[in-house]
């Protein structure tokens, strides 16, 4: 049998690191898009998981569909994933047309340069929990209705229907993977969890003393990313495409979060957390919490990290970091 290519847009994120990992072991030719071919810093978290080398990259960007077309046609993969975006919530909001250009209109370019070069191509789409919003029902399964919440829930929910509208218009073999919030070392700062853990880890080593946060009341269902780019395989590999929700089924607040994470340096985080006016943001999704049945059955995928085991994952790979001064 010939070798497997994949092509995946937003390799240099969390998302792209984990899944050219899992394809790699699996004997997968890997090619990624990247935006710039200048500074090694974009190449980071490939290369902390030392696949760095392992992967080819190419130089586009999802708001230039010449690109992806181009590069669908040389690379001519057997598997696409999109996992691009303007990702952050909070910057939705001050950059709300860019998020729509990059998160909606980028994943429309992506299927039309998918239909035009490698309409064969199995093409996976990164939905996203967002979407739910403010949810009308207690847990979220793919029957539960969308109420985005923010201009980059409003452009997945979009993202997410020209993927549905595709596999039905053209025969795609397009599906959406549904994921609730996932974490790992290779998390962004930006984001609630690697922020209290890169906090956790200052304070322990005595370079800060308070850690300035948002919404502590909000809940989450976190799991590992590591766990959730194995979803999104096994989604591809199904005859049929379809869409599943990815997440733990078990939620917990902000603040739930951060004594988990405090604990781990045996420090208690009611003495360290702050609320800052700042990281509130205009409308928030205050619970989120998900149904892994249908991934569980049809794709016999469950979480193995827990959340515990994830915080001290991250927490020791801060401490780490700091301790070495490495950058973020
Ligand atoms: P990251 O923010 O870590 O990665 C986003 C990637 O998109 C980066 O590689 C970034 O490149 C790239 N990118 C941004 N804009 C463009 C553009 N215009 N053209 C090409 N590439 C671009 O996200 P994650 O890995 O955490 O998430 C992967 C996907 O899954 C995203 O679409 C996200 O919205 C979605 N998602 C994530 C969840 C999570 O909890 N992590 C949950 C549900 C959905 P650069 O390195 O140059 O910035
Ligand atoms: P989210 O993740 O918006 O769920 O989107 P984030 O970690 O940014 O926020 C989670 C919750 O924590 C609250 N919060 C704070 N958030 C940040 N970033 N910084 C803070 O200081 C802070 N304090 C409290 C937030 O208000 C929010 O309720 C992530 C992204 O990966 C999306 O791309 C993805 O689609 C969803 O998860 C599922």
């Amino acid at each position: 049998m010939s070798r497997r290519v994949a092509f995946i847009t937003g390799i240099t994120g969390q998302d792209g690191a984990y899944l050219s990992e899992l394809l790699l072991a699996k004997d997968y030719e890997v090619h990624g898009m990247r935006r710039g071919a200048s500074a090694d810093a974009d190449l980071d978290r490939l290369s902390r998981i030392g696949v760095d080398k392992a992967v080819e990259l190419h130089d586009g960007n999802l708001m230039d569909l010449s690109s992806l077309i181009r590069l669908l046609s040389e690379v001519g993969p057997s598997e696409v994933y999109n996992l691009a975006a303007q990702s952050f919530v909070s910057s939705s909001w001050s950059q709300p047309l860019l998020t729509g250009q990059v998160t909606g209109m980028g994943a429309a370019n992506m299927l039309e340069a998918a239909r035009i070069a490698a309409p064969q191509a199995r093409f996976y789409q990164a939905s996203s929990s967002e979407m739910f919003g403010l949810a009308s029902q207690p847990v979220q399964t793919e029957l539960s209705p969308f109420h985005p919440r923010s201009p980059y829930a409003a452009a997945k929910a979009y993202a997410h229907w020209m993927t549905v509208n595709y596999r039905e218009s053209f025969g795609m073999h397009a599906s959406n993977g549904i994921l609730f919030n996932h974490e790992s070392p290779l998390r962004g700062i930006e984001f609630v969890t690697r922020k209290i853990t890169d906090g956790v880890a200052r304070i322990r080593l005595g370079l800060q003393r308070e850690l300035p946060l948002g919404n502590l009341n909000a809940q989450r269902d976190w799991g590992h990313a590591r766990d959730y780019v194995k979803a999104m395989w096994l989604m591809v590999q199904q005859d049929v495409a379809d869409d599943y929700v990815v997440c733990t089924g078990r939620t917990a607040s902000v603040r739930d979060f951060c004594r988990l994470a405090f604990s781990c340096v045996g420090l208690d985080a009611d003495a360290h957390v702050t609320v800052d006016e700042r990281f509130m943001r205009p409308a928030d999704v205050e619970v989120m919490v998900g149904s892994p049945a249908k991934a569980r059955e049809k794709l016999g995928w469950s979480a193995e990290t827990t959340l515990e085991q994830l915080i001290q994952e991250m927490v020791e790979a801060d401490l780490d970091r700091v301790r070495q001064h490495l950058p973020s």
